[in-house]
C-alpha cells in the first residue's frame, strides 16, 4: 500500500524534476547540529532527510537525533538503516531495503524479518527498496558484504533493478557508498532508468553541480548527499545543486 511519504515524494517529483535528499549520520553530528542542518537544508529545497547509514549503530543516539530533527522540519524524515539498529521510532518512513547484491543472506532478508515487527510497532511507512551497492571499498560495501556491481557494468545494475520491480519493490537505490571517490556513472543510471519503472535514488560521492546534473539528466529521481556537508561543504553550494537538479531533467 502506498502511504503518505511515498505519495508526497511522487507529488514533489511532479513539481520538481528531481529531488534532493540529505543524509545525516547520527554518529557524525550531535543532536543540535543535526537539527539545525535539517532545518537549513529544508529551507534550501531538500525534499527529505535521511538518517542512518551503515556505520551508524548506536540506536539510542539515533533515536534521540531522529526525535530532535523531526520536531523542527516539515519534510519527511526517512530512516536509512544499515542494520536492525537503524529502526527507531518518531520517523515518518523507512527505506525498507534489501541489499540485493549482498553475499550474506542476512542483509537480503534476515535483518528485514528481524526489523519488520518494530517497523510496524513504530508506525513507520515502509518504502520497499532495492539497495544496490556499486563498486567496492566503502563502508556500505564492507559492512553489507556486498559483491559490488562494477561501475562499468550498467546492465547488471539494470537486471537487478528489473528483478526488484518484478519482486514488487517501488524504489531502487544505486549506492556508490558514503564518501565514495567515484560516483555511480550517468551511463548506469540511464541504463537502469530504461529498465526500471519506479523511484530511482542515486547516492555516494556526489559533491558538485555538474555531477548532480548529469545523474538527473540520466534519469535519477532523487540524489542523496551526505559527506559533502559532513566535510564542511557550504549550504550555498548545496542550494546550487538543489536548484540545478530541480530544473535539469
Ligand atoms: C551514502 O549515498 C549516501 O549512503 C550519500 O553518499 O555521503 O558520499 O554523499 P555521500
Amino acid at each position: 500500500m502506498i502511504g503518505k511519504v511515498e505519495s508526497f515524494l511522487k507529488l514533489e517529483l511532479e513539481k520538481k524534476n528531481a529531488l534532493l535528499f540529505v543524509l545525516i549520520d547520527s554518529e557524525v553530528s550531535n543532536l543540535e547540529a543535526s537539527s539545525k542542518l535539517a532545518q537549513d537544508v529544508e529551507k534550501i529545497g531538500a525534499s527529505a532527510i535521511l538518517v542512518g547509514g551503515s556505520s551508524a549503530t548506536d540506536q539510542i543516539e539515533m533515536s534521540q537525533v531522529v526525535k530532535g530533527i523531526k520536531q523542527g522540519i516539515k519534510i519527511p524524515l526517512i530512516l536509512f538503516p544499515g542494520n536492525v539498529t537503524g529502526v527507531v521510532p518518531d520517523a515518518d518512513a523507512i527505506l525498507f531495503s534489501s541489499l540485493m547484491n549482498s553475499e550474506n543472506p542476512y542483509f537480503i532478508t534476515q535483518a528485514q524479518a528481524l526489523a519488520a515487527p518494530s517497523v510496524a510497532k513504530f508506525g513507520l511507512e515502509p518504502l520497499p527498496t532495492a539497495y544496490l551497492v556499486v563498486g567496492d571499498g566503502t563502508s556500505a560495501w564492507f559492512v553489507g558484504s556486498a559483491r559490488g556491481i562494477p561501475f562499468e557494468k550498467p546492465k547488471i545494475a539494470a537486471a537487478y533493478s528489473l528483478a526488484a520491480q518484478f519482486l514488487g519493490m517501488r524504489f531502487v537505490y544505486l549506492e556508490a557508498g558514503s564518501g565514495a571517490k567515484t560516483n555511480v556513472t550517468p551511463e548506469m543510471v540511464k541504463t537502469v532508468r530504461h529498465t526500471f519503472n519506479g523511484f530511482l535514488i542515486v547516492g555516494g560521492g556526489i559533491k558538485d553541480v555538474e555531477t548532480a546534473e548529469s545523474l538527473v539528466k540520466a534519469g535519477a529521481d532523487a540524489l542523496v548527499i551526505g559527506t559533502f556537508l559532513e566535510e564542511g561543504g557550504s549550504l550555498t553550494k548545496l542550494e546550487e545543486i538543489a536548484k540545478a537538479i530541480q530544473r535539469s531533467k
